[in-house]
């Protein structure tokens, strides 16, 4: 390769491309298999030098780092942005110093799409849309009383997630009682749980926007005496290890997938962007669905 580019990242050949990426955070099970698809695939054997960051769930931390890089002169910017608004500016300056963004995982909210050069993800909106289907379709008819556990306020998928579960049980008389934020973490979850299960007489299901809230809301359930999975029915989203262990195991009854796995598209889109190619503005990940017996027999195969 040339070894003159004007934009060549510090300490790599030529045609080496640095990438300096952003995480959200270490949140959840969800979380730690997206890194590590991402630290797996942008690796200098396939032609990177990866600058990771997690900025702990806060928007300050991944303006700083976006800048950061920027300030790098890095090739390319990657980054899960951890809620919808906010970014304009930050992408502005990294799109004055020539420097391309691809936004993985979850969207940003901004009336100028050139901002970014693809996003690559789930479809957020479909998920929390099948997850209602689901319990449409077991529940509907029985009176049953449902809490939500919501994701990070703000973001993408904790928006999505919620407006899909909702159109999705209009016009049943499945009646959301309740709905908070559990943060996306395991100990967000069964804290809002607790709260739940003080505050009111009857649930009857839980909708959690992840694994890991249901995980926590199982504990706060058990911890009050009751048997998750059967006097409360779980329907989550994600199907990461604990899970679908969980699902196996009863105490969950439905989950649809949310695939983690962005680092080989990633990885492509990034070398296109740089040798100056067309991608496409939208790639859509496709996601399973999972009941009981579905999950005990995908488990053993099962990468994360
Ligand atoms: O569902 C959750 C994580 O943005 C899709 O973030 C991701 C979500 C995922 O914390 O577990």
């Amino acid at each position: 390769g040339g070894g003159d580019d004007a934009a060549a990242g510090g300490g790599g050949g030529g045609d080496t491309i640095s990438i300096g990426f952003s995480q959200v955070g270490a949140e959840s099970g969800w979380r730690a298999a997206n890194t590590k698809s991402i630290q797996d695939t942008l690796t200098t054997e396939n032609g990177f030098e990866l600058s990771f960051s997690d900025a702990q769930q806060k928007q300050e931390n991944q303006i700083q780092a976006i800048r950061s890089y920027i300030a790098q002169g890095m090739d390319v910017i990657a980054f899960s942005p951890v809620v919808e608004t906010g970014w304009d500016a930050v992408l502005q300056e990294a799109k004055s110093a020539g420097i391309p963004v691809i936004l993985t995982d979850r969207a940003v909210d901004t009336p100028d799409d050139s901002l970014y050069e693809s996003f690559i993800g789930s479809d957020f909106v479909l998920e929390g849309e099948r997850a209602g289907e689901w319990v449409a379709e077991n529940f509907d008819g029985q009176g049953m009383k449902l809490v939500e556990l919501q994701g990070t306020t703000g973001s993408a998928p904790a928006i999505d997630r919620k407006e899909g579960f909702a159109t999705a049980i209009e016009g049943t008389d499945i009646e959301v009682i309740d709905s908070q934020t559990g943060d996306f973490t395991r100990a967000g979850g069964k804290q809002v749980m607790e709260g739940f299960l003080n505050s009111h007489d009857q649930i009857d299901i839980v909708f959690a926007h992840n694994d890991d809230m249901g995980l926590g809301a199982i504990e706060a359930i058990e911890a009050a005496g009751l048997t998750p999975g059967e006097d409360i029915k779980i329907v989550t989203i994600d199907a990461v290890k604990d899970g679908m262990q969980a699902l196996a195991d009863g105490k969950i009854n439905y989950i649809v997938e949310c695939n983690p796995m962005l680092g080989e598209d990633l990885a492509e889109v990034a070398k296109k962007v740089v040798a100056g190619e067309e991608v496409e503005k939208r790639i859509v990940v496709e996601d399973a669905e999972f009941t009981q017996e579905q999950a005990a027999e995908a488990l053993p195969t099962r990468e994360y």
